[in-house]
Order: C-alpha cells, then sequence, then structure tokens
C-alpha cells in the first residue's frame, strides 16, 4: 500500500444546501481552521450531494460560489489545506460509479435519507445512490480516520463495509477508514426554535436562524427576539431553559469558557443578548468583509478554487486509478 494510506488527513465537506449558519462555523468551519497544520487537511464544498433534491440552478450556483468565499474567508486553503468544489474534481463521480457498481440495493434501501425523504416515484434516484458518492469523497483521500456526528456513522459504516468488499473481490486497494466518535462540538439551536438544531436549509428569512453573511444590524435583530423563558432569571439548564442555555452556549464557543460559568456575570436577558451580539458580530465581521472582497473579485476566487482542485485531483488520482486497474477497467 502506498505511504498515502498512513498519512493522517483531515477531510470535510459541507453541502451547500442553504447560506451557511452560525451552527456551521462553531459546528464545522472554525473547528476546521483549528485543526489545519496539525495534518493534512482537504475540505470541500459538496456541490453535488445538494443535487440529490429540487433545486434552482441560478441560486445552487451562487451558493457553491459564496460557501467557497466563506471558506477560504474563514482561514482554511493558501498553503495551509485544499479548499476545492467537489464537482471540480471528476474523480469524485468516477469512483462513485465503481462503488455503486460494488453496493447492493438492500443495504442503500435501508440509509436513513432514503427512508425518510425517498420513495416516491419523483424521488430524485441520486438520493439513492449519493452514499456511495459519500464513500467515494472518503476513499479518494485514503484518511484512516473520519471523525462523523452521530446522524452521519451510518455513511461510515457503508463507506467500511464497501471497501472491504470492495478489497476481498478485487484485491487490497481502499484503506478501511475506522468510525471514530467526533469530538463534542458547539451544536448551535435555532433561535426561535431552541429544541432544534440551527439549519442551513431553513428558509432564507427564519428568524432564527443566524447566517454567517448577515449584517451586524441583522444579527442584533435576530438575537433580539431569540425565544427565552419568563423567569428572569440568566442560568444553564438546557432542559428547562433551552433558549437562555444556547445563547450561554453560543457566548461560551465564542470566547472559549463555560457557559455555566458565564451566567451569573449577566443581571438579565438584555445583558446577555446584548454581549451575545457583540461576540457574534466580532467573529462574523471579519470573515464577512473577506468573503465580499472575494465574491467582488470572481476570477481570485475561481483561481484559489481551481487550485484547490488541482491539488485534490493530484491527491485522488492514484487511489482512483488503482480501482479502476483492480475492477478491469482499462
Ligand atoms: N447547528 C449546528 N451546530 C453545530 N454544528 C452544525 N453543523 C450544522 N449545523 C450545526 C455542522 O456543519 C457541517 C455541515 O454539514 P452538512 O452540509 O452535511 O449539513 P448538515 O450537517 O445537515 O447541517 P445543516 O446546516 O443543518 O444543513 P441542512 O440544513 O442542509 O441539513 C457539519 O459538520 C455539521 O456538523
Amino acid at each position: 500500500m502506498n505511504t498515502a494510506a498512513t498519512r493522517e488527513r483531515d477531510l470535510s465537506g459541507i453541502t451547500p444546501s442553504g447560506h451557511l449558519t452560525l451552527g456551521n462555523h462553531l459546528g464545522a468551519l472554525r473547528r476546521f481552521v483549528q485543526r489545519q497544520g496539525r495534518r493534512e487537511g482537504f475540505y470541500f464544498i459538496a456541490d453535488l450531494h445538494a443535487l440529490t433534491m429540487p433545486h434552482d440552478p441560478v441560486r445552487h450556483r451562487l451558493l457553491t460560489l459564496s460557501t467557497g468565499a466563506l471558506f477560504l474567508a474563514a482561514g482554511l486553503g493558501a498553503d495551509r489545506s485544499v479548499v476545492f468544489v467537489q464537482s471540480h474534481v471528476p474523480a469524485h463521480v468516477e469512483m462513485a460509479y465503481l462503488l455503486e457498481c460494488t453496493a447492493h440495493v438492500g443495504e442503500l434501501s435501508r440509509m436513513i435519507q432514503f427512508k425518510e425523504k425517498g420513495g416516491r416515484p419523483g424521488t430524485r434516484a441520486s438520493l439513492f445512490t449519493y452514499p456511495c458518492l459519500m464513500a467515494a469523497d472518503i476513499l479518494l483521500y485514503e484518511a484512516r480516520s473520519v471523525p462523523v456526528g452521530g446522524d452521519q456513522s451510518q455513511h461510515v459504516e457503508l463507506t467500511r463495509d464497501l471497501a472491504e468488499r470492495f478489497n476481498v473481490t478485487y484485491g487490497e486497494t481502499f484503506v478501511v477508514p475506522e468510525l471514530v466518535p467526533a469530538a463534542l462540538a458547539a451544536r448551535v439551536a435555532d433561535l426561535q426554535h431552541p429544541a432544534r438544531k440551527m439549519s442551513k436549509s431553513a428558509p432564507d428569512d427564519a428568524a432564527g436562524v443566524l447566517r454567517m453573511l448577515d449584517s451586524p444590524d441583522v444579527i442584533a435583530s435576530k438575537i433580539r427576539r431569540a425565544v427565552t423563558d419568563s423567569d428572569g432569571e440568566v442560568r444553564y439548564d438546557p432542559e428547562t431553559k433551552p433558549g437562555v442555555s444556547n445563547l450561554l452556549e453560543i457566548r461560551a464557543a465564542l470566547v472559549g469558557s463555560d457557559p455555566a460559568g458565564l451566567a451569573p456575570r449577566f443581571r438579565g436577558y438584555g445583558p446577555l443578548k446584548a454581549s451575545v451580539t457583540d461576540a457574534v458580530i466580532a467573529e462574523l465581521g471579519p470573515i464577512r468583509r473577506r468573503h465580499d472582497e472575494l465574491m467582488a473579485d470572481p476570477a481570485e476566487l475561481v483561481r484559489l478554487l481551481d487550485a484547490g482542485a488541482e491539488r485534490a485531483h493530484s491527491a485522488a488520482a492514484t487511489v482512483l486509478t488503482r480501482a479502476r486497474k483492480a475492477m478491469g477497467v482499462a
């Protein structure tokens, strides 16, 4: 097995299914940036995964570019890590097809997304097959361990099954990734519905979703209207005070402290909300400005994403060639 197989790589994608949220920043982007330098990192905009559901091509293209600009603006890329758009590296689709020829209909029909959203005559066939694309995303870069939250573990289990089946059938080809539970990351809740995750695919005007590109005024207004409760005491208690606890968690994640310890500093919800607002604006403001500069210079943005795709292509080509040869594809 070549040396890449023993390399520790970080690999992660975000689907451009909406404008990125503060949740995407704290739970994903910012963590990617913090891990840079410690291991080789490949971070991609999973534009093909967003095509499994009905979509608008113009909005899709804009979201893909804007998400790419946000990755770069947050500090990924340059000589620190590889940022690219999934569809710019055709090896992903080609490998996905080889894996479709390895997967069984039975195992794909047990995937949760398909069971929840599929099964109707108008369901896109890609909603059934996309777990093979996800397996391709992972196997192409020979990541040995894939840190995932609970909702993604089924995909990694399938990836392991496909890699093992392929290796047994056609000879040792893939590194079989290990599933490691992701370190607990901040899980940001919706400001209006604190029992729910803050989600990028919520309607664009959802009042409880803080977008990374919201202006300071919009951020302040959304936080001012955030749902709390009527007892007026700032206390960290996610069970009985989910709205207030979510605000404390956001504030704590941004300043690197613990939410329960922060609570006594605030004598009421107004000061807490004002402090969260300041912290969110301070964190997102510079990223938004850099994003806007990149979007105003599309040639430079495309150049940076093309350079990332070139590097990703070089890394992925070795494994793809090995898989093609093993399967007898000349
Ligand atoms: N609210 C959140 N708090 C913390 N982390 C979050 N992530 C998403 N929402 C929160 C992290 O962001 C990355 C996005 O991965 P994805 O594109 O596969 O989408 P997802 O996990 O399904 O997240 P979304 O934003 O809710 O998208 P939609 O609305 O399209 O389903 C992951 O690393 C995730 O943990």
